[in-house]
């Protein structure tokens, strides 16, 4: 699928002291960060999201348990699990996605290149096969 992919997040590892994960704008994500919003308390199998955003990027990381994340383009679907800390997903317009929580305590982290904005989204499945088909 052309405008998601995975990223291994920089890590510095300190012996005995555990690890630092870290990305920058621009640098390590191809975008500047508007936004920082996290989801957590979520019961185990709990499927969120269900939409698409026309004007958004964004990069997914899971920074404690496991999350899987369905993507769908329209034409083709993947499947990804973030369940180590030092992965990323980028995920570009036009993609619809759901996220479902494997495991307990599991908190989604996500960097937004825009505000937010209600309009952005795609929350009708066939009001989004109909705009990418256009
Ligand atoms: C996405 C996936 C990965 C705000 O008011 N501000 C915000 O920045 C966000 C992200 C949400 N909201 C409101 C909108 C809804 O009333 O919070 C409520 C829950 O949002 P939603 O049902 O869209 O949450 P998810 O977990 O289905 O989706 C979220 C993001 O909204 C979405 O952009 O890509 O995480």
């Amino acid at each position: 699928m052309n405008n998601t992919r995975i990223i291994n997040i920089k890590t510095i590892s300190t012996e005995g002291m555990g690890d630092l994960s870290f990305f920058e704008e621009l640098k390590d994500i191809p975008f500047e960060i508007k936004r920082i919003y996290y989801t957590y308390n979520v019961p185990v199998q709990t499927k969120r999201g269900g939409h698409a955003h026309k004007d958004l990027q964004q990069i997914l990381f899971c920074p404690y348990g496991k999350i899987k994340v369905l993507l769908d383009n329209g034409y083709e679907k993947e499947e990804f699990t973030l369940s180590s800390p030092n992965n990323g997903l980028l995920i570009g317009n036009n993609i619809w996605r759901d996220m479902i929580w494997e495991q307990e305590n599991s908190v989604l982290c996500v960097a937004a290149s825009k505000l937010y904005s209600e309009n952005d989204y795609i929350r009708d499945y066939k009001e989004f096969l109909e705009l990418i088909r256009k």
